[in-house]
């Protein structure tokens, strides 16, 4: 049995020495000191050896097993150092490459035009409100003076999610929805998305962005309409900019105009920015309609009010001399990058 236990401890130093993972490590140390295994096997032969003999033996199965115990510690350690210093090697950081360049974005065109203009309109005392996207046909259409079957009905064209629900063709459902909240004096702008059922070509999209402006209070007139407007026309097209009014129609406005600035190109000589009108049309106007101020709550008699919108595509288009409408959607790097 002496020889027994020599034999399995040489073996077992032979093969933990040469084991390579721990896993291996594992076996071996089940297969010669587990409860089934070489060296316990021999220890349950010890009955059949003579009172002298069992001691001795006994005293070497207790050395040899320590022997291995020690051994199997010794080489797990060795293995795992090994493996750290192989993990190490793998994730190593060559700290000499050059780093990621952080891109850093900015505003959309549409953005800083709208931001400026923005910046008008607050300081000339006016707040800005912002409203649903999703709209019912009653903001949308109903309110503004436009029932159903009214021929504003198919210039103005949207998506309808159901009969009642669609996506606002202007921003004026959020004057709408203002005008039965708050008392006057109002004086807020209204910037945001729209939608129209437009085919996409260079000067159109299903989807652009209204600025509309609202005022009310009492006596309210044209004079004052026509005074904000200049003021902002000088602000945006310069302190020697002119506007003119000329008569048109809206169902929400009575009376109503288009305004144009004086082409800032020709200085109203007539190019080809202005088509050799000498004119640019900027917006929409007019004084809300009593009948808009009735269905809001408000009392015609008692206040009147002005109201205008502009498309904000347009007015970037011009002040950037972009040609086609669909590159402030393209989200073209290239496009982008010169603003
Ligand atoms: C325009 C032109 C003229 C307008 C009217 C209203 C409201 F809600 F007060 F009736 N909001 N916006 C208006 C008036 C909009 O866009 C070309």
């Amino acid at each position: 049995m002496k020889e027994q236990l020599i034999a399995i401890k040489s073996q077992a130093e032979a093969e933990i020495s040469a084991a390579s993972d721990s896993a291996q490590l594992e076996a071996l140390r089940v297969r010669f000191l587990g409860k089934k295994g070489e060296l316990t096997a021999i220890l349950k032969q010890m009955g059949s050896l003579s009172p002298e003999e069992r001691p001795i033996v006994g005293q070497l199965a207790n050395e040899v097993r320590s022997a291995l115990e020690e051994i199997l510690t010794k080489k797990s350690e060795e293995l795992k150092t090994a493996a750290m210093a192989e993990k190490l090697k793998e994730e190593a950081i060559d700290v000499t490459l050059p780093g990621k360049k952080q891109e850093l974005g900015h505003k959309h065109p549409l953005t800083l035009v709208l931001d400026d203009i923005k910046q008008m309109f607050l300081g000339m005392g006016f707040d800005i409100v912002r409203g649903p996207e999703v709209e019912t046909d009653y903001y949308n259409f109903e309110a503004l003076n436009i029932p159903k079957g009214h021929p504003a009905r198919d210039t103005q064209d949207t998506f309808y999610i159901t009969e009642n629900i669609l996506l606002r063709t202007q921003t004026s459902p959020v004057q709408i929805r203002t005008m039965e909240k708050m008392k006057p004096p109002i004086r807020i702008i209204s910037p945001g998305r729209v939608y129209r059922s437009d085919a996409v070509d260079a000067t159109h999209s299903p989807v652009f962005h209204q600025i509309e402006g609202l005022v009310v209070d009492k006596g309210v007139t044209m004079a004052d309409l026509k005074g904000t407007l200049e003021l902002f026309a000088k602000k945006l097209y310069g302190e020697d900019s002119k506007v003119r009014f000329r008569p048109h129609h809206f169902p929400f406005t009575e009376p109503s105009a288009e305004v144009d600035v004086m082409c800032f190109n020709c200085q109203g000589k007539g190019c080809s920015l202005c088509k050799g009108e000498g004119w640019i049309e900027i917006l929409g106007a007019g004084m809300v309609h009593p009948k808009v101020l009735s269905i809001c709550g408000i009392d015609p008699e008692e206040y009147s009010g002005f109201a205008f919108g502009m498309g904000l595509e347009r007015l970037v288009m011009r002040r950037y001399q972009i040609d086609d409408m669909r590159l402030f959607f393209d989200n073209d790097i290239k496009f982008l990058n010169q603003f």
